[in-house]
């Protein structure tokens, strides 16, 4: 198949396979590509561009894992190590109460010590001191290990989480589904399957949920489109996914660092070739303190119709990884002028998306 059919393909709101995606990924024109995912983009969203209030909640960056991607961890006792407690956490989210924010993000390190109960009552107080916020919570990776180490079964650790509080998981730890590459650049993480079973399992109790794409790394354009086959046959069978975000790996301080990073070129390619493969997931999001501010700008050409939040420096991950922001806010105001220089519109959103 040539590119034009696929192209055409795609505007009369076709499927398409993996074989024409990498088509696509390597040989169609940018502006080609920024122009079917814009058409796809607008089929679903319009001319908004989704945002929240929101903080993030790090309890601790304390990991018994070593992903050889992240700048993030620390060992126990290590210089730069953080483990707040319980009261310390409790005091970040007091300190953010009647400021408008309609969403907590919590994640963190894999602690050795603190356990499902320990992040139950965490959320459980966290409701008490925010009751109507959304609280998305713990990457599946954190999840699926401290669900495990209770001795419960993925279904029985997420209702008691749900039944605490948290409605919704981040998309983290998926990384790049590929066996190889998973062994290559985070082994002792959970598997690609256990990923996927956790999220199946939190769709099925009414947890939606997001998911990422860790790219820029040692994997190829193959391992991108199968990691976006695997989220779209899940997705066809429950739906439950709210938005996909490609994360590009940022190389500062970390066991990759010597790969360097890639180019916004292929930052842009991969958002509209994921707005195009994923087209059962409604919201691809430009993560910007990820990009940074001018190319999440940029992203909302190529096929983005969700910039993730005001954030009001709450997140170190990527300050520590070499983002440019030492410390990442957005004003709304300023989240308006972005979108409306793209030509679209800002829609404020809560963490399910429906507009406030
Ligand atoms: O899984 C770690 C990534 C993820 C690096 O669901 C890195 O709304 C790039 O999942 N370079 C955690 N990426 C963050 C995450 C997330 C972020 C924003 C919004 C949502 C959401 C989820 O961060 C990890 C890993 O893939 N990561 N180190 C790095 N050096
Ligand atoms: Fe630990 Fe997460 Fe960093 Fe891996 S990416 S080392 S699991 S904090």
């Amino acid at each position: 198949m040539e590119i034009d059919d696929i192209a055409s393909k795609l505007r009369d709101g076709g499927r398409i396979d993996a074989e024409e995606a990498l088509l696509l990924y390597r040989s169609a024109p940018l502006w080609l590509l920024g122009s079917l995912a814009c058409g796809a983009k607008r089929r679903v969203s319009g001319d908004k561009v989704y945002y929240n209030r929101n903080f993030h909640v790090e309890p601790t960056n304390i990991c018994l894992f070593e992903c050889r991607f992240c700048s993030y961890r620390r060992s126990r006792g290590q210089e730069g190590a953080w483990d707040y407690s319980m009261d310390e956490v409790l005091d970040i989210v007091r300190s953010r109460a009647g400021s408008g924010v309609t969403e907590v993000h919590i994640v963190g390190g894999v602690h050795p010590d603190h356990d499902l109960c320990y992040y139950a009552e965490m959320i459980r107080r966290i409701r008490e001191i925010m009751p109507g916020v959304g609280i998305k919570a713990f990457t599946a990776v954190e999840l699926s290990y401290m669900i495990r180490r209770a001795g419960l079964t993925a279904e029985e650790g997420l209702r008691l989480l749900r039944d605490a509080g948290m409605e919704s998981i981040p998309g983290g730890g998926a990384e790049i589904f590929d066996e190889e590459i998973r062994r290559r650049i985070c082994p002792q993480k959970c598997s690609s399957e256990e990923w996927l079973a956790l999220h199946r399992t939190a769709h099925r109790l009414d947890i939606d949920s997001n998911a990422t794409m860790l790219y820029g790394h040692i994997e190829t354009l193959e391992h991108r489109i199968d990691h976006m086959m695997r989220l779209r046959a899940l997705q066809d069978e429950t739906g439950g996914f709210n938005a996909f975000i490609p994360l590009k790996f940022r190389s500062r301080g970390n066991g990759l660092s010597h790969l360097g990073e890639t180019t916004i070129v292929d930052d842009m390619r991969t958002l509209a070739v994921s707005r195009l493969v994923l087209d059962n997931i409604p919201h691809i999001k430009a993560y910007w303190v990820m990009y940074g501010k001018q190319s999440a700008e940029l992203a909302l050409s190529f096929g983005a119709d969700d910039i993730d939040g005001t954030i009001d420096d709450s997140t170190k991950i990527y300050s520590m990884a070499g983002a440019e922001d030492e410390r990442p806010r957005l004003t709304v105001d300023e989240i308006r002028r972005m979108c409306s220089a793209a030509g679209l519109r800002a829609v404020e959103r809560d963490t399910h998306y429906n507009e406030i």
